[in-house]
């Protein structure tokens, strides 16, 4: 079996990539990255010499590119993790968003049904359900709740979506669409919440929560993701969508409290500052249809998840500090050196 996993250099993709290679030693592992930003060799570099794996640079949207790989790799299964990821980047910029997140896409599905394949999967996102209001703790977000987005991210990856269950209904491709809740765990980029708290930390800087810090995410330990793709291109039905979630919604204040504690560092770096444009209150997944058809259930505790992951950055500093030091420094300033300070409560 050989599995193509595109954004393999990214998060959620290397993570996926181990889990692979660790527990398929019979596959073939391709990853395909454009190394963007958000991309990093260094992040592989610990499977580069695995004979089952091969890494090749290339973007997803370079239609020449992708079809002579599916020429030569002749692929069974295509993971789609590549994307922009950011929120605030897609607020700031949207069009690379269109561009790698839809287009991309679509050529990534051209090339399988030019080539054939036996699934195509989406890895996509809770936030193309758009939000739920803080005072509705009984509701959660089902694979029929209406896609309803806020950001232009969001809304890239809610089209990206659509295109995939066309190309099912016209083309009969064999696809499934994953939509996970939002992750944490190793190689997590330094731009997102939890990274970049911890990478503030421990540099005594101040800690940015936007708005009061009352926003709610449902957060999964990336391991329990990946196994959550691992179940669906095995055994999941073609043509369906499974939302992936493990009940752990917290306050975005109480995560960043949770990792001062852990740190040993004093709640006053805390410093509200303005709140995103148009930013979702709260997301929670309903995981009830995959637990009852594949046995999915998520494994890591939170308190033992962040745990593991705060101990990662602490040991692999290396890491994060070689790309906080670079181009990152100058996002910093453009995201976070006009925001304001607020005052609350
Ligand atoms: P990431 O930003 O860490 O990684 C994205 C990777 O894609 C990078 O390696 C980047 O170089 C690569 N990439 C970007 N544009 C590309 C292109 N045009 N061609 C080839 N490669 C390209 O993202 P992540 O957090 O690992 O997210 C991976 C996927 O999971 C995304 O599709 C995202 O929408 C989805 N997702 C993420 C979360 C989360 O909490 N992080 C939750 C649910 C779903
Ligand atoms: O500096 C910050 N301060 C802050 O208060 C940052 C970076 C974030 N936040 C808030 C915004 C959100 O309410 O923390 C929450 C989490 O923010 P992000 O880490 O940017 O994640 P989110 O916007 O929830 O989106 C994530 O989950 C869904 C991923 O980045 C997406 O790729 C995924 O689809």
């Amino acid at each position: 079996m050989t599995v193509v996993v595109t954004g393999g250099a990214g998060f959620i993709g290397s993570n996926f990539v181990f889990h692979m290679l660790d527990n398929h030693p019979d596959y073939r592992i391709v990853c395909v990255d454009k190394l963007t930003y958000a991309g990093n060799l260094s992040t592989l570099k610990d499977v580069m010499d695995n004979p089952n794996f091969r890494f090749v640079k290339a973007d997803i949207c370079d239609r020449d590119a992708v079809y002579a790989l599916f020429r030569e790799e002749k692929p069974d299964i295509i993971v789609n993790f590549a994307a922009e990821s950011h929120v605030d980047r897609s607020i700031e910029n949207p069009e690379v968003f269109l561009d790698t997140n839809i287009k991309g896409t679509a050529v990534l599905m051209d090339a399988c049904r030019e080539f054939g394949i036996k699934r195509y999967h989406q890895v996509s996102t809770d936030e193309v359900y758009g939000d739920l209001p803080l005072d509705r703790p009984d509701l959660f977000f089902t694979e029929e709740t209406p896609l309803h987005t806020s950001s232009p991210y969001s809304s890239s990856k809610a089209s990206a979506d659509l295109l995939v269950q066309a190309y099912h209904r016209t083309y009969g491709l064999p696809v499934t669409i994953s939509r996970c809740s939002n992750n944490y765990g190793p190689y997590h980029f330094p731009e997102k919440l939890i990274p970049l708290m911890i990478a503030n930390a421990l540099a005594d800087k101040p800690l940015p929560v936007y708005g009061e810090g009352l926003n709610v995410r449902d957060w999964l330990y990336v391991e329990d993701h990946c196994r959550a793709i691992d179940l669906i291109i095995h055994n999941g039905r073609v043509g369906e969508v499974y939302n992936v979630g493990g009940h752990n919604e917290m306050r975005n204040i109480d995560i960043v409290k949770i990792i001062c504690k852990a740190l040993g560092k004093p709640e006053s770096l805390i410093t509200y500052v303005t709140d995103r444009k148009g930013h979702d209150m709260r997301y929670a997944i309903d995981p009830t249809k995959i637990h009852n058809e594949l046995g999915w259930l998520p494994e890591t505790k939170f308190a033992d998840g962040i745990q593991k992951t705060i101990n990662w950055y602490l040991e692999n500093q290396d890491w994060w500090k070689e790309i906080i030091s670079g181009e990152y420094q100058n996002y910093y300033e453009k995201m976070y050196g006009g925001r304001e300070t607020v005052n609350v409560g």
